[in-house]
């Protein structure tokens, strides 16, 4: 059973995915085997009761009560058995334990940030230690999203105006992808994510210090990983094509035409500000759709993605 496993699911990174893999199996098998069974029926009757030279008179069943009661009854018991089976698993995924450390999960168009409550923040990208139960308490800002990672087992709507909820416990160590399951807009497909499960020691390091390549890597590959790991990517450019957000080419050093009327030069303040306060200066031609990067990254961060523009001319 375990290569017809590892054949349609993927890998298991979490404490829910043997029980759900089996109950998964276990329905789809069924559905094969009563798929074969009535199309194999359905094709005896055909041949069993085609048109005879001779036309016979038909014989006069009207009913056969324990034909029906068979009919019934066994289908009923196989799906109040796999009802209760899978009540049984939602109920467990439904209530976290009481020790499971939270996180905050806020989706907007088109990236989900997270914050701990030591009060880290990270975008696209969360660290969390194994074996270890982990809540995430998600909303949205905009639209509906959808917090989908297949190598968990998990799925759950991430609602405006609304908390939903999603615990679970990582198994190994290693790299699971985000993916967002709700349509949402242009971008929705570049909504990924990175669930790195690590073991105690680095994750409490992380936590404390961020990665290696924020302390060490030169700021401006640093500042490139993060135009791509931050979404900065999923609406500017960096080749001089327009996206959602104007392209990041030729913007450093140059005069920008803004929404009022005005005209400002973009050095590194005017670009710190796009960031952090992105709605303070709209650019002439664009909507004000950009979200706030403030208390999402780092000094050191900042100081790279205007290094990795500057870079850009
Ligand atoms: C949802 C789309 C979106 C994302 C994600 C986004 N931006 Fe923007 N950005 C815009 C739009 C639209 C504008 C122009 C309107 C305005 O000034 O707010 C803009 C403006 C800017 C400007 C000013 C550009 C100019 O020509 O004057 C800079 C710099 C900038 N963004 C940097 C970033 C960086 C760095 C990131 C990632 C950390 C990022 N943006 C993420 C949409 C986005
Ligand atoms: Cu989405």
């Amino acid at each position: 059973m375990n290569w017809l496993r590892s054949l349609l699911l993927p890998a298991q990174g979490s404490a829910y995915a043997s029980e759900y893999d089996t109950l998964f199996l276990f329905i789809t098998l069924l559905s094969a085997f009563f798929f074969l069974l009535i199309a194999a029926t359905a094709g005896w009757f055909v041949w069993r009761y085609r048109r005879a030279r001779e036309q016979a008179p038909t014989s006069m069943v009207t009913q056969s009560l324990a034909l029906e009661l068979t009919w019934t009854l066994i289908p009923l018991a196989i799906v109040m058995g796999i009802f209760f089976w899978s009540l049984n698993q939602y109920v467990g995924a439904s209530v976290a334990p009481g020790d499971a450390m939270e996180i905050q999960v806020t989706a907007k168009k088109w990236l989900w940030a997270f914050e701990y409550q030591n009060g880290t923040r990270t975008v696209n990208e969360v660290h969390i230690p194994v074996g270890k139960p982990v809540k995430f308490v998600m909303s949205s800002e905009d639209v509906i999203h959808s917090f989908f990672v297949p190598s968990m087992r998990l799925k759950q709507d991430v609602l405006p105006n609304r908390y939903t909820e999603l615990w679970f416990t990582p198994t190994t160590t290693g790299m699971h992808t985000l993916l967002c399951a709700e349509y949402c807009g242009r971008s929705h497909s570049d909504m990924l994510g990175k669930i790195w499960v690590d073991d105690d020691a680095t994750f409490q390091k992380w936590l404390e210090e961020g990665d290696e390549s924020t302390r060490t890597m030169p700021l401006k590959e640093l500042g490139k990983m993060l135009y791509e790991s931050r979404g900065c990517s999923t609406c500017h450019s960096i080749d001089g094509t327009r996206g959602d957000g104007p392209s990041l080419r030729n913007v450093f050093a140059h005069d920008i035409k803004l929404a009022d009327g005005k005209t400002v030069i973009a050095d590194a303040n005017y670009i710190r500000e796009s960031i952090l306060e992105p709605q303070a200066k709209i650019v002439l031609g664009y909507e004000p759709i950009m979200p706030t990067f403030q208390g999402l990254l780092r000094e050191r961060e900042i100081l790279a993605l205007i290094e990795f523009i500057r870079s850009l001319n």
